[in-house]
This record gives structure tokens, sequence and C-alpha cells, in this order.
């Protein structure tokens, strides 16, 4: 347990209506009790009050007041302060929050004197990461605090609700416990050979291993890869040859002129990553400088780019022009595109005046095809509908309640696995119990480092180096 007290101002930088500022440790009252005078014109505070744990500030109480330089008494707010005794608090220590007004000004200048009183800057997460190391939460539902924070779609905060309210450590928990049960059953019967009747029962141990575990933990890396996308997005690169219309058609899905549109091939050459929401399920989209052959030093480094996105998403716009001649260029993307999830955007349909569009190569008739004109907007509700249809097919979307375990978890799932297979294998094989201990002991350490008490410092310090100052 960290014994120093942290502050930090938990509200957005910026002019607003309140600023919070939050101190967290066992110094929090002594600085309150600093600072702050409470207002003594108000009725209901008799100045005699008895004073609780040596401080004149009750736990769980809110007071009017003033911030008060002790030595100069300069009144810097007039503010509500909040008081909270541990353990009944977010990181289970003392807590104090002041409501000032807000304004970068009055904030920094009340913080320097909580620091000048005695806390110290607090870490970006070390709220939250002292709730955990306290024990209030474990490592899953730190992490759902910050999903909460990045939430971008009513799914994704149900999902980070599900969470926090522990429904992912329950089930880890769960499958933990019963690793734990077989370890202990093995370990007897290595230690005390002569005291147990009969050998290990061989038949009701893989039982358990296949049905309490190996099962169980299928079907929550299952889950991970059918719905992760719910809470992280899913990420849609659109690729096709210079002004074939790209940065239009991403322009035209997010609503808003973000990429530059030119009738000079080569306008973008970074990725331009957006996010978007289409029928509640969140998106990230990505539009490059494409795929094409090229000297220019600028676009050589956007290809390289263009190729490791095109590596992590989940589905490809591959982008054509209705009414240009089948290029070369078409056909090289197709290459790096047909193993993917792929939709085929025949592009600039308002040019077809004939009704006569451009042939498709016979091998591409295996991809979806969406005509749409990114320029006037023709056939975007369509995609739309495609887009959806093509990631989230298998997918289950009444997910309340349900936890999705992230990729941290899924990977950590994928060893407890893989121990647990091994496990059961070991014991049809009659293979010597302590052999079968390492692996069951594998399969229960996997697991506990997605609920943090397996954790490496190194992993959780990453977790909350994700987080905000003051949360
Ligand atoms: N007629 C018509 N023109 C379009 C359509 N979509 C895009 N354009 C035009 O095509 C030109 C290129 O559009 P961009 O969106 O910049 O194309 P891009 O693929 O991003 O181009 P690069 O970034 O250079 O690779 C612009 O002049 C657009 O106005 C369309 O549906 N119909
Ligand atoms: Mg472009």
């Amino acid at each position: 347990m960290e014994d120093d007290t942290i502050a930090a101002v938990a509200t957005p930088f910026g002019i607003g209506g309140i600023g919070i500022i939050k101190i967290s440790g066992k110094d929090a009252f002594y600085i309150a009790e600093a600072i702050f005078q409470r207002s003594n014109n108000l009725p209901h505070i008799a100045t005699d009050e008895p004073r609780e744990h040596g401080f004149s500030l009750k736990s769980h109480r809110l007071y009017h007041g003033h911030i008060v330089h002790p030595k100069t008494q300069k009144v810097l707010d007039e503010v509500l302060l909040t008081a909270m005794k541990a353990p009944l608090t977010y990181t289970r220590e003392d807590v104090i929050e002041i409501n000032t007004h807000s304004g970068s000004v009055v904030l920094a200048s009340i913080l320097d004197l909580v620091i000048k009183t005695g806390a110290r800057l607090a870490d970006p997460g070390e709220f939250t990461k002292r709730a955990y190391l306290s024990g209030r939460i474990d490592l899953t539902q730190a992490e759902a605090v910050i999903d909460i924070i990045n939430s971008k779609t009513e799914i994704s905060l149900e999902m980070a609700m599900a969470q926090i309210k522990g429904g992912l450590k329950r089930r880890v928990e769960s499958i933990r416990g019963s690793l734990i049960n077989i370890l202990t059953e093995i370990e007897a019967a290595i230690d005390f050979p002569e005291d147990i009747e009969d050998d290990v029962d061989e038949t009701s141990l893989v039982n358990i291993l296949e049905q309490n575990i190996i099962v169980e933990l299928s079907e929550m890396v299952k889950q991970h890869e059918c719905a992760h996308f719910l809470r992280d997005g899913f990420k849609i690169m659109v690729l096709g040859h210079p002004n074939v219309g790209k940065s239009s058609l991403m322009n035209r899905l997010i609503q808003r002129d973000r990429a530059i549109v030119t009738p000079i091939p080569g306008t973008t050459r970074d990725i331009i990553e957006e996010t978007l929401n289409i029928r509640g399920i969140p998106f990230i989209i990505a539009d490059s400088a494409g795929l094409h052959e090229t000297r220019d030093p600028v676009e050589i480094i956007g290809m390289k780019k263009t190729r490791e996105y095109l590596e992590g998403s989940d589905l490809v716009l591959f982008m054509i022009d209705a009414d240009d001649p089948f290029t070369r260029e078409d056909q090289q993307i197709y290459q790096s595109v047909k193993d993917k999830r792929v939709i085929l955007v025949i592009n600039k349909i308002d040019l077809i005046k004939d009704g006569l569009e451009r042939d498709i190569p016979e091998t591409w008739n295996k991809m979806p095809v969406s005509r749409i004109s990114a320029l006037y907007g023709d056939g975007m509700n369509t995609l739309k509908n495609m887009i959806v249809q093509h990631t989230t097919g298998n997918a289950h979307l009444e997910l309340k309640d349900t936890v999705i375990p992230n990729l941290r978890h899924k990977n950590a799932l994928l060893k407890s696995l893989e121990h647990a297979i091994a496990a059961k294998e070991e014991i049809r094989n009659g293979t010597p119990l302590e052999l079968i201990a390492i692996d069951i002991q594998e399969a229960m350490d996997r697991l506990g480092e997605i609920i943090g008490v397996t954790a490496k410092e190194d992993v959780v310090d990453h977790i909350f180096s994700r987080f905000c100052i003051g949360k």
C-alpha cells in the first residue's frame, strides 16, 4: 500500500461550470483542515460539534466554505468540499474532493496549495490503481473504468458496466476455483500417497477439466473473437487506386470534411483514422494513400503504413471506379486484399450515363458488391447495412450483462486453455502427477494474470498508464 497522499484535477482542462480537485491518502483530511474554512453562518453547524477521528470534518458530508491560504489568508475560491473517510471511498483511503469554479488558474492555484500542504501530484490512473492495490477492485474492473471513459456507443458502455460490476472477474474466479480443487487433489496424492485410499480418480478429473474448464475457456475466447469489436471498434480500411474517391467516401461516412479531397491523384499520404458509429456499433475507419507503384518517397512511406494497417483491419472497402478502365493497380490491390473480408465498392456511379459499367473480372464475383457515388451520396445506406452485416454477421448483439474479454484477457485465456488441454492429455496418458500439477498451476497462473493476482508489475503499470490524470 502506498503511504503518501496524492492530488489531481479530476475534471477536463479548460473552462466550465465546476472543476474538481481530488485528494487521496492519509494526509487528505489534514490538508483539507489546513486550507479550508467552513462557512460559519449556516444555522445547522454548531461550533462545538464533536470531532470525528480528531477532525472537525465528518465523513461522507458535503461542506460549503472557502479555500484560504493558511499563511496569507488570501481567499482562493468559494467551494463545496466532500470529506470521505476510508474505507468507503474510491481508493479505500481518506478522500477529499473540492468542487471549485472551473478555470485553469483557479484550479492550478488550489492544486498548488494542496501540493505545498503535503500532497504529491498523482500519476495517470493512480486513484484507480490505489483502488486496485487496496483490493477494492480487480484488474478487469480497473480496465472497465477506462472502457467506460472511452465508450463511444451504448453497447460498449453496457459491456463496460457489466465488467465493472465484476462479471468477468467472477467467471474467471470460478474457473480458477475448479483448477485449484484439481490441484489440491493432485498435490494430496503426491504428498500423502499412503493416505489416499484409491488413486486419483482420473475419469472424474478429466471430466471436470473438460466441462468446467476447457469448455468455459474456449467459450470465453470465442466471445472475444465474435464480439470484442463491439467495444474496441471494428477496423475498416478503404483501399483503391489514386483518385478513385477513398477520401470522399471516408468524409461521407463520418459526415465531416476530414480528409482532403482533390482531383489530383496522390492527395492522401498518411493514414487518416476516425471513429464512426453505424447502427450503434463502433467502427474505426481508415483512409490511406492506397497501394500502388510510386517513386515519391513520401508516398512510399504511406504505402508501408497502408500495408501494416491492412494487416490489422477487419474489413476492407476495396474501391474501384465505375467509369474508368480496369487497371493493373486494381488487380494488384485485389491480390493484397482477396484473403480478407472485403466489400467491392464501385464508386462514381453518377458518371455512368448509358448504364454500362466497366467489366469486373470473374474471380472478383465472390466479393459482395456495393455501388455508390461518394460525391452525391447514392447507395450509402445499402453500403452501411453491408458493413454491419459483414462485420457483425455471427455476433450476438443482445449482449446486456455479458462481459466480453479484451485482447489481453483473450491471450491469457488461450495460454490457460493450452495448459488445461495439456493436463487433460497427461492424465489420460498416465503422466506422473508432478508434471500434471505443473500444467494445472500454469493454467491457474494465466487466469490470475487476468484478475491481477499473478499479474506482473509491468502489465499492471501498462494498464494504468492508459488512464488520464485524476482518475
Ligand atoms: N463524379 C464523381 N466524382 C467523385 C466521386 N467520388 C469522388 N469523386 C471525385 O474524385 C476526385 C478524387 O477524390 P478523392 O476522394 O480525393 O479520391 P482518393 O481516392 O482519396 O484520392 P487519393 O487520396 O489521391 O488517392 C475528387 O475530385 C472527387 O470529387 C463520385 O462518386 N462521383
Ligand atoms: Mg484521398
